[in-house]
């Protein structure tokens, strides 16, 4: 069995992003856990707007503190989002999330495959497979 605790990992190399990029996410579980996805805890930080394209992963986000929208950039709608929402971007769907101005969100995300910990966004937004099976 594995626990863990999120204050264990702030300020570990679990916890990635940072307020200049606009979001900070705290990696649960990774790949190497053996589950078969990742989960992460993320926030993206007040007034901050996001681009993000998981080209070869999908994801589905559950929030769960504060209120912002998601906006769905293959079809140009706009949802509101706030705790008690999920989406899911199930069309690997290239999105931007936006924070409302004093508040931030924080969202509990799941991701299949799952998160190695060693990707980082390439220069499309998306993160890369990492292939950490071979020698
Ligand atoms: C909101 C969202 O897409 N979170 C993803 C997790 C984060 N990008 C990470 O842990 O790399």
């Amino acid at each position: 069995m594995i626990v863990r605790k999120l204050k264990d990992l702030i300020g570990t190399d679990k916890e990635v992003g940072g307020k200049e990029l606009g979001w900070t996410s705290r990696r649960l579980l990774l790949k190497g856990d053996g589950m078969g996805y990742s989960v992460h805890d993320t926030v993206i930080h007040e007034g901050a707007e996001c681009t993000f394209h998981y080209a070869n992963h999908l994801e589905a986000v559950y929030l769960i503190e504060g209120k912002g929208e998601i906006t769905d950039l293959g079809t140009g709608e706009t949802h509101q989002l706030e705790a008690g929402t999920i989406y899911a971007l199930d069309k690997h769907d290239r999105h931007i999330l936006r924070a409302n101005k004093g508040t931030h969100m924080r969202m509990v995300c799941v991701f299949n495959p799952p998160v190695t910990g060693n990707e980082v966004h390439d220069e499309t937004g998306a993160y890369p497979l990492v292939d950490d099976t071979a020698a």
